[in-house]
């Protein structure tokens, strides 16, 4: 039985997520969304096949609702998720979780007390393919201990209620839980220090930020985040170890430098290489079948294949030039 979502906030994050429930998320359907914006709200829904419900609080308590994804604004978060925890429903919370860790703490002991995990936060550097490529290569040991992270994290612009705060609360924290993450330790210390700033930002936004993690363990991360580079959305991380170094975020897989030589890993077989392309492959048949249509290479495209592939049969066996004998299009398919 499919897992019917409601999705509290369709701004920037939440409409996007709307479109990934509805139309790629095999197993779930989306039911209703809900923003402050209520034409917005109902435009999605429409164009969605859901329904727009005025209150998040209603969503959430709705009894077709059976898992939540909240895309709202941080500072409506912990009332959300008391909502979500007082009806046991499942929720994906962007982050950050609440803007404080006094809130935040009262989340995580309701939710204990509940006896059942119900949260999972929006850190979804965890699920990028590079990110976990990253972590696995460091848990291996095979370049020795991890002694430092280097992040850099920038967005072309933000909107202008994006402020210094923000910076911290909503784009430094994915470099706080990738450090926690891939050191598998908790921080003690952090000191954020900021330049003179872009004079590209309204007046009293600091912008970029520099900072400092220290990890229980003795390691450190640094991160630059700088969300008004003006060029584009860039996140990069160098893990540096004992023996060698490992950067992820040039879009082309995890670089390693080691033994003198800096290079990147070339995968065993077709389905690591192409595992992205085998899955949209799969789940877009399958979407497109349910609505009764075709979305991919068709038999004609099969057929032209075959008729070149004949013909280089031909010249394999002559080593000559062979000209593809293709029927007229339109004649077949009219
Ligand atoms: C944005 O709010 C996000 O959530 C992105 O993940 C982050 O990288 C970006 O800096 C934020 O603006």
């Amino acid at each position: 039985s499919e897992l019917r979502v409601g999705i509290v906030g369709v701004g920037v994050m939440g409409a996007d997520h709307a479109e990934r429930v509805a139309r790629k998320t095999s197993g779930a359907r989306l039911v209703a969304v809900s923003d402050p914006d209520q034409k917005r709200a109902e435009g999605i829904a429409a164009r969605l096949g859901a329904r727009a419900i005025g209150d998040p609080l209603e969503l959430i308590a709705a009894a077709d609702v059976d898992a939540v994804i909240l895309a709202s604004p941080g500072f409506v978060h912990a009332e959300q998720l008391f909502a979500c925890l007082e009806h046991g429903k499942p929720v994906l919370c962007e982050k950050p979780l609440t803007m404080d860790a006094e809130s935040a703490l009262r989340v995580v002991e309701a939710e204990h007390k509940l006896g059942r995990q119900l949260i999972q936060v929006g850190f979804m550097r965890r699920f990028d393919p590079e990110y976990v490529a990253l972590k696995q290569l460091l848990d291996s040991g095979e370049l020795g201990r991890t002694l430092v992270l280097h992040n850099v994290h920038r967005n072309k612009t933000v909107p202008t209620t994006f402020r210094s705060e923000m910076i911290v609360r909503d784009s430094m924290v994915h470099e706080v839980d990738v450090a926690r993450w891939l050191f598998d330790d908790e921080i003690t210390r952090i000191t954020v220090r900021t330049p003179k700033p872009t004079g590209l930002v309204s007046e009293g936004v600091l912008d970029p930020q520099l900072a400092l993690f220290e990890l229980a363990g003795g390691a450190m991360a640094d991160v630059e985040v700088f969300v008004n580079f003006q060029v584009g959305y860039e996140v990069r991380c160098e893990a540096v170890a004992e023996r060698g170094s490992a950067t992820i975020g040039l879009g082309t897989g995890v670089v390693t430098r080691a033994g003198a030589t800096c290079g990147t890993a070339i995968p065993a077989d077709f389905r690591v290489r192409f595992e992205q392309a085998y899955d949209l492959e799969v789940q877009r048949w399958v979407d497109a079948t349910v609505r009764g249509e075709l979305d991919g290479p068709t038999a004609w495209d099969g057929y032209a294949a075959a008729a070149v592939c004949e013909a280089g049969l031909e010249s394999l066996a002559t080593g000559q030039p062979v000209e593809v004998a293709l029927a007229d299009r339109n004649a077949v398919l009219g």
